[in-house]
């Protein structure tokens, strides 16, 4: 589709659409004003034909690419033949599903459910049963270590542990049994760890939400070995590091961890539906038994035909192995942007390609969304996170001369503002 609007102008079709929302949606998020209407590859389209370069990808979802062919063709084809059977019977697709997420991750059993936050309520329902069965907490008594600015989901549960302000405010009471300790502290992680009621740390291993926090070279390592020293279960919230993102498979892999219990979600599906998982080993996912958790989707046919095209195009298309090699590109792109305006770009992170730029507000106040918006214009899509900070995620299908194309504009908007 070639572009047929005016560069900056958002056409009566697209005010309508954008009025839509807003008077029938509720109002949960302050999208940018653009109302897209397709997606290819890194391509997004909007309804009146203009382009853009996705660098969001649904925050980490569709790193296969919007709309890829093969995961498509997985989706039309099981949809004509099964789609759902709920967990009451056996399915021809789950077991296979299982068998290649086991697989590949290293694990002995799979629970696959829907969204991120289900697999994350999962994971911890998981833990508290093995703290109780096999660690021997006194009952109601499980306390679980999270980090400070982490982002897990919005449920009840799990914002209870949340630090954000926006996340928790007004929604109590809060589940209680958590602990918070600042991210990237070794001494507060082990210090919390002795407490003999906790059963496991939960934490991502690079804060996304946050702002793209990249913790000191070693601290998932660590971490990692004092929750084993304390018989503590180290649970790896993969959703949006995972799946070829940071340039590894999953972010722990640059440090060799091997979490006792895996949480995978967003690109499970390469973005197509819903999918989620959660990973361990039998002594801890044996500890759940028929009737004590479940899903009506959890696992649907549909889902795993999807998830397992995904899978497979993230094998062999080498997305995680273009995620590195372009990360760095991008890095360094950013980097000579930041050489020349360094009273606006105030720090580059990352890894692989999910990277931050932090804006500082200039003068006359304009701040990270402002760039966000002039960037919308200019055809790429980023959108900013805790006011300062501009999340630049592509699908990791782009390529070396797509990724010049859209620096080039993030370098111009950046100079120039
Ligand atoms: C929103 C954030 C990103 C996640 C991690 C679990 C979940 C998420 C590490 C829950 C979800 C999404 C949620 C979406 C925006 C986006 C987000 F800004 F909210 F925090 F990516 F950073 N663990 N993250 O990142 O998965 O239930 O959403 O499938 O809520 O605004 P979900």
């Amino acid at each position: 589709m070639q572009s047929t609007a005016s560069p900056t102008a958002t056409s009566r079709r697209a005010e309508q659409l954008m009025q839509l929302e807003d008077q029938y949606g509720a109002h949960n998020y302050h999208p940018l004003p653009v109302v897209l209407a397709k997606g290819e590859g890194v391509h997004l389209w909007d309804v009146d034909g203009k382009h853009y370069y996705d660098f969001l990808s649904a925050y980490s979802a569709v790193n296969q690419g919007h709309c890829h062919p093969r995961i498509i063709g997985a989706l039309t084809k099981q949809a004509q033949q099964l789609t759902l059977t709920s967990r009451a019977f056996f399915n021809d697709q789950l077991g296979a599903a299982e068998k290649q997420l086991c697989e590949l991750f290293g694990y002995d059993k799979a629970l696959m459910m829907n969204s991120g936050a289900e697999a994350v309520e999962t994971a911890l329902k998981l833990a508290r049963k093995w703290g109780y069965q096999e660690k021997g907490i006194a009952p109601n008594q499980a306390r679980i270590i999270v980090a400070e600015h982490n982002f897990h989901g919005r449920t009840t549960g799990i914002i209870s542990f949340s630090t954000d302000a926006d996340s928790t405010g007004g929604f109590g009471p809060y589940m209680p049994g958590y602990q918070v300790v600042p991210y990237d502290d070794l001494e507060a992680l082990e210090e919390a760890v002795k407490e003999p009621h906790v059963c496991a740390f939960l934490v991502e291993p690079i804060q996304g939400e946050a702002g793209v926090m990249v913790p000191s070279e070693g601290y998932l390592k660590a971490a990692a070995a004092i929750c084993k020293a304390h018989h503590v279960l180290f649970i790896a919230d993969e959703i949006q590091t995972g799946l070829g993102r940071t340039g590894k498979l999953l972010a722990c892999d640059y440090e060799g961890v091997h979490a006792d219990i895996l949480i995978l979600g967003k690109a499970l599906s390469g973005g197509v539906l819903p999918v989620s998982a959660v990973l361990a080993a039998d002594k801890i996912m044996l500890t759940i038994q028929p009737g004590q958790h479940g899903s009506t989707f959890g696992g649907n046919p549909l889902a795993c035909a999807v998830m397992r095209a995904a899978l497979d195009v993230l094998h062999e298309e080498r997305l995680t192995e273009n995620a590195a090699r372009l990360g760095e590109i991008f890095r360094e792109r950013m980097r000579q942007v930041q050489a020349q305006r360094p009273e606006l770009v105030d720090l580059v992170r990352g890894k692989g390609l999910l990277n931050a730029v932090v804006i500082n507000p200039t003068d006359d106040g304009r701040t990270a969304w402002d760039v966000c918006v002039t960037l919308m214009e200019r055809g790429v899509l980023a959108k900013p996170t805790h006011g300062d900070i501009i999340r630049f995620a592509p699908p990791l299908v782009i390529t070396e001369e797509q990724l010049h194309a859209a620096c080039d504009v993030i370098s111009e908007v950046l100079l120039a503002f």
